[in-house]
């Protein structure tokens, strides 16, 4: 039995061991997006104990908020619960108003062995200095203090508009989602959450004075499986945010020093107002909230005013809503065949006066007519309009600010004319595209590909501009539409890391970006993701490879890393790593088929296996020319993509396919010796929505000296039709079998079959691996 003085006794062992348990961790400055200034100072450090407290200016609501948002983060990362307090005292994190900082989002960060200074013009700017200083403390879980090395940080944004968008409308995420995705939007110094509200597929904003638009527009009775297979899963789909709900997300966004901009898309992807409402479409319906993807043709009738007071109407209200300067109202794919064929917008054609030109039909004037218009009505509510680049399409809006999607061109003409602009192409910053290469052990994405690094690599404001111009790009955003993502943990999954990547290229100095900085920077950030238990996706861990053709030896040659801990095993013969197989030390040299597989094997577990097949025919390694270089932004490696032994899969931008547009594609390989050869095959991708059609003709022509060919095989095959599918095609050519020395390839280029809609336009043509055989 044990005494009271026993008791006590083991009580402090107890106390004594826990003391001793507490561990010491370093602060790390270098966190993400990378500060513009760090400064190391001699001094000695700063120790962060259960004993700081968090001071704050007395009657200011906003940075006690900031001071209480901080206690949390601490608490979260050391287990130290601090005291927030607006009364000053020693050994202190004191959060400070500093007028004589001249970036309105910037910051000071002053550390020394009395106390941590965090200041800012606004409390918007504290409020950066505090996410700096959260991420600078490592996040690796358990009780802890920490020492903070002696510091001046000076920090503000490159970009004012730091945007992230995510689509509510095909997907819907429930308020404590949409919160969730804000505390993440806040961790990477996004100041701006763009609300993709409506579209074909849900309308998910409560309107007062068309309460059918969520009663009926809020809910589709099944949805599409995959992609627009033309089936069905059955199942009733349904959300809609009430405004109350709305202003709540307001107002936790705004705590947060993000603002929400909401987008009602008009007048096309409208096909769930019409449904609600089908007065307002140009047929008058009936019409269903749709229940697959794409772009509907039933949009919103110009030539009906009523339609148009409608469309106003719902502005109005959101308005109310949300305080945001900016009202995004889409603009983006509005087909014009209905109003080609409708009375009443032929009759506001010709009301107009509106004309065709030789850039654009009257239609196309009459969508332009339609933006203006709802501009004029939010201009006079005192906020300003955010579209799609296609409003540039018949003249812009005088106040428009313009989000380039398609490409960065839309947003150069528009700086060009000056008028705001945000750069969020498809091509860079799409996080509904896919992250890895090996998009078949991905979850279904729509497509596209944007890894990490091409996120990092983004640069939102183009060389082209004038220095003047280049002031109107004002910010950068990236995009998650969601018809592909049910949910809110793949939300999570398809947006982290990439939004760190963002994170850079909105806020961070163009000269300070390293990619390689960057990775070892984002480790860590991760551990604040896994302690705040994010969803993220997790290649930066897996095997990394570079693969590099060699024509000297005639090999492949991968070269293998990951980041963080553990040893990369790998195998040539088809068997599965493990720890028996080799360790990877150096670069590996592939000189026959070979089925090569590599992961990390670490204390924790195993990373995904990396997996490639090598063929080798007579012309892989080998020198190999173009004649003409591939079309702008699929060009990758280069000629060798088409030699190196790796056969592209079904998606056609990961850098293993090369695309050519209206140029003929011309290989010609170097076998350096004289070598028999009977046939050619190569693969073409056809993707005939995206202008990618089979070829047609190929011609293979044989030289011994390289200057003088002579055609030795042919294949000649008819046009495309609309029903031939899409995905991959093999060709052959046999031939009587020749001696040769050089090799030249030849695949025609293809115009855009009549059925098509880009007909008579120039066709891409993807093509990977030519095989001599
Ligand atoms: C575009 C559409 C969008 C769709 C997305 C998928 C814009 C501005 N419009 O075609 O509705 O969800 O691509 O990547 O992006």
């Amino acid at each position: 039995r044990l005494t009271k003085t026993g008791m006590l006794f083991l009580c402090s062992i107890a106390t004594l061991l826990s003391c001793q348990e507490r561990q010491v961790v370093k602060a790390d400055y270098q966190v993400i997006p990378m500060p513009r200034e760090i400064v190391a100072d001699n001094q000695s450090a700063f120790k962060l104990t259960s004993a700081t407290t968090i001071h704050f200016p007395a009657d200011n609501a906003q940075m006690e908020k900031v001071a209480n948002f901080l206690a949390g983060y601490i608490e979260t990362s050391t287990g130290n619960k601090l005291k927030v307090s607006s009364t000053e005292s020693a050994q202190a994190i004191s959060l400070v108003i500093d007028e004589s900082i001249s970036n309105k989002e910037g910051y000071e960060l002053t550390v020394s062995a009395d106390g941590v200074r965090i200041a800012g013009s606004t409390p918007a700017g504290v409020f950066y200095g505090v996410q700096t200083l959260r991420k600078s403390i490592p996040a690796t879980g358990g009780k802890k203090d920490v020492e903070l090395a002696a510091v001046k940080i000076s920090d503000y944004p490159r970009f004012s508009y730091r945007g992230m968008m995510l689509d509510v409308s095909r997907h819907f995420q429930p308020v404590d989602s949409v919160k969730n995705y804000i505390d993440l939007l806040a961790l990477h110094n996004v100041n701006r959450l763009h609300m993709h509200l409506t579209d074909d597929q849900g309308w998910r904003i409560e309107i007062k004075k068309y309460p059918k638009l969520t009663e009926i527009g809020s809910k589709r009775k099944e949805t599409v499986i995959g992609r627009n297979t033309g089936e069905y899963d059955g199942k009733p789909y349904e959300g809609y945010y009430t405004q109350e709900q709305l202003k709540e997300l307001v107002k936790y966004a705004g705590e947060r020093f993000i603002t929400i901009v909401p987008e009602i898309d008009l007048p096309g992807h409208q096909q769930a107002a019409l449904a609600s409402y089908p007065e307002f479409g140009c047929s008058g319906g009936p019409y269903e909230v749709w229940t697959q993807w794409g772009v509907s043709e039933n949009v919103i009738c110009a030539g009906n005013d009523q339609a148009l007071t409608f469309l106003e109407d719902v502005l109005a209200e959101v308005i109310d809503i949300f305080p945001s300067e900016y009202i995004h109202i889409g603009g983006d794919e509005c087909p014009k065949v209905r109003w080609e064929s409708c009375p009443k917008c032929q009759a506001r054609i010709k009301a107009e006066n509106i004309k065709a030109d030789k850039l654009h039909s009257a239609e196309a004037y009459l969508q332009s007519y339609v933006i203006s218009r709802m501009e004029k009505f939010v201009e006079s509510k005192g906020r300003h309009i955010i579209g799609w680049d296609e409003i540039l399409e018949g003249g812009l809006a005088p106040n428009a600010t313009v989000m380039s999607w398609r490409s960065m061109d839309g947003g150069i003409q528009s700086a060009q004319q000056h008028h705001d602009v945000i750069m969020t192409p498809s091509s860079h910053v799409y996080f509904d595209h896919y992250q890895s290469t090996d998009t078949d052990n991905e979850p279904l994405a729509i497509g596209g590909f944007s890894s990490l690094e091409k996120v990092y690599n983004f640069e939102p404001v183009p060389d082209v501009l004038t220095e003047e111009e280049q002031k109107y790009i004002i910010g950068a955003q990236a995009n998650l539409w969601t018809e592909y993502i049910p949910t809110y943990a793949q939300a999570q999954y398809m947006t982290l890391p990439r939004l760190a990547a963002l994170a850079e290229v909105q806020w961070s100095a163009k000269e300070k970006k390293d990619y390689q900085s960057f990775l070892n920077r984002c480790v860590k950030l991760i551990d604040h993701y896994i302690l705040n238990g994010y969803n993220f996706a997790k290649h930066l861990f897996d095997v990394n490879a570079e693969l590099k053709t060699d024509t000297e030896s005639g090999s492949l040659i991968i070269s293998l890393s990951t980041l963080g801990d553990g040893e990369i095993y790998y195998t040539t013969d088809g068997s599965v790593p493990s720890v028996k197989s080799n360790k990877y030390e150096t670069p590996v040299q592939i000189k026959t088929d070979t089925h090569f597989q590599a992961r990390v094997i670490r204390s924790s577990g195993e990373s995904r296996v990396y997996e490639e097949k090598i063929y080798f025919s007579k012309g892989t390694m080998k020198p190999i020319v173009l004649t003409e270089e591939p079309s702008k932004g699929y060009s990758f490696n280069g000629a060798p993509v088409l030699n190196d032994g790796i056969k592209g899969n079904g998606n056609y931008k990961t850098g293993r396919w090369l695309g050519f547009q209206g140029k003929d594609i011309v290989a010609t390989f170097d076998l350096k010796e004289a070598t028999e050869i009977s046939k050619i095959r190569f693969a073409t991708n056809v993707v005939k929505g995206d202008w990618i059609m089979d070829a047609r003709q190929a011609y293979v022509s044989v030289s011994d000296d390289g200057k003088t060919f002579r055609e030795v095989g042919k294949e000649e095959l008819p046009e495309m039709q609309m029903a031939d599918k899409d995905g991959l095609f093999v060709h052959e050519i046999d031939f009587t079998s020749v001696k040769a020395k050089y090799v030249q390839v030849t695949i025609k280029k293809v115009n855009l079959p009549s059925w098509h809609g880009g007909a008579g336009n120039p066709a891409f043509i993807f093509v990977d691996e030519i095989e001599i055989l």
